[in-house]
């Protein structure tokens, strides 16, 4: 599409969430492997003078997403409960708060029957930043505290409320079997250059699905988790780096503490980008394993279970092995989930994530340590 033809879309689309005045710019964002994110700047020409606001429009991938709808129903319904938490709290005001404007017939979401698409629109939160990788462990921190109060602003919320967006979507046992069927399927011809790294899974599979198997035994309490908790979906003040708002609410749903802990590391506590191809680069931090550990348990302490601490560094092993396994599946059956930027760009993240999967096995019996110490460390503060 031109760049024209899209300027126009997207006025269409703030028209039609009734945002007054004219679009002036568009940017796409680069980061997000699913949905399509802009953000657009609109001016309105008031009686004071022009004003110009920047809004934050998406497009959602409704081959991932099957029901947007109800997806974004969820949204509504956390959004509500989390601001509802933060004003008992006494935090309150524009930029602690994740808002999507509706149209005239008061959905959250539009749908345009012509080209199928769906889109929805946000509020741009002010002054705020958010990181797709950082070094400073004070980052860190406080992208773990976020996510734990996160968790902690759901714990009463009723998750029966919920509809599941993507079934199954930390199943790892299942996601290896599925991955098993189109390794034997082999629909593009892809396995045989992939043989090493199929034989490397095959060798992950019984510690990747522990926590599953706990899961299913009963072993382990069920939350409302975020589910997809990379760094740069918190907003942090710009400044003072104090957590804003948790974003990219699409998966909320059911889950397990450790895999919200576990994917944060996987992405913010990694030396080098999670495509990164040279894999001499790509290694687990443990200072900012730590500082995520701090921010993280800090904020959940007085409501994790002993079982759910010791199988906080399970859940990195845990969803770094998920997440080579999805991206090599991705790439075995024909890239159609991750958007890829190059060929082979799916391989090149598997082997990146397997590569860390290593170097966190390596690292593993300090990664229980830290947990446990740092549990230990907010336990006594409280006490
Ligand atoms: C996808 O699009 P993004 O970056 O928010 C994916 C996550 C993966 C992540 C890996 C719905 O998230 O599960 O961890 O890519 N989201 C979905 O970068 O599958
Ligand atoms: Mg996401």
């Amino acid at each position: 599409m031109s760049d024209k033809m899209l300027k126009q879309q997207l006025a269409e689309v703030c028209e039609q969430f009734r945002i007054p005045g004219t679009l002036v710019w568009y940017k796409q964002k680069k980061s997000g492997n699913i949905n399509t994110t802009y953000q657009v700047m609109v001016q309105d020409m008031t009686p004071k003078g022009p004003v110009e606001t920047g809004y934050v429009v998406q497009k959602i991938n409704n081959y991932v997403f099957k029901n947007p709808e109800e997806m974004m129903h969820n949204i509504d319904l956390v959004t509500q409960h989390i601001l509802k938490k933060k004003k008992e709290r006494g935090v309150i005001g524009r930029r602690y708060r994740l808002h999507f404007h509706h149209t005239e017939d008061g959905k959250n979401f539009l749908f345009s029957e012509k080209g199928g698409e769906f889109w929805r629109l946000m509020n741009c939160i002010e002054d705020c930043v958010g990181f797709d990788e950082s070094s400073d462990p004070k980052v860190l921190f406080m992208a773990g505290k976020a996510f734990g109060e996160f968790q902690m602003n759901l714990s009463d919320f009723d998750a029966e409320q919920l509809v599941e967006t993507i079934p199954n979507f930390h199943n790892t046992r299942l996601r290896l079997e599925t991955f098993f069927r189109d390794v034997e399927l082999d629909e593009c011809g892809r396995c045989a250059e992939v043989r090493e790294e199929i034989e490397t899974i095959r060798g992950l599979r019984e510690i990747g699905c522990k926590l599953t198997d706990m899961l299913a035994a009963g072993e382990l309490p069920l939350r409302v988790t975020h589910n997809d908790t990379k760094s740069n979906n918190v907003l942090l003040d710009k400044t003072t780096l104090e957590p804003l708002v948790v974003i990219d609410l699409d998966t909320v749903m059911p889950g397990l503490a450790m895999h919200d802990f576990g994917d944060a590391v996987r992405f913010a506590a990694n030396t080098a980008a999670e495509d990164e191809a040279d894999l001499s680069k790509v290694s687990l931090d443990l200072d900012l394993y730590r500082a995520f550990a701090e921010g993280f348990i800090g904020a959940m302490v007085s409501s994790l279970t002993q079982k759910e601490i010791d199988t906080m560094a399970l859940g990195a092993v845990t969803i770094t092995i998920e997440l080579a396994v999805r991206f090599l599946n991705d790439y075995i059956t024909g890239d159609k989930y991750f958007k890829v930027v190059y060929p082979g760009h799916n391989l090149i993240r598997a082997r990146s994530q397997l590569a860390l999967v290593k170097d966190m096995l390596s690292k593993y019996d300090d990664m229980n340590r830290i947990v446990q110490e740092v549990a230990e460390e907010y336990r006594t503060a409280k006490a």
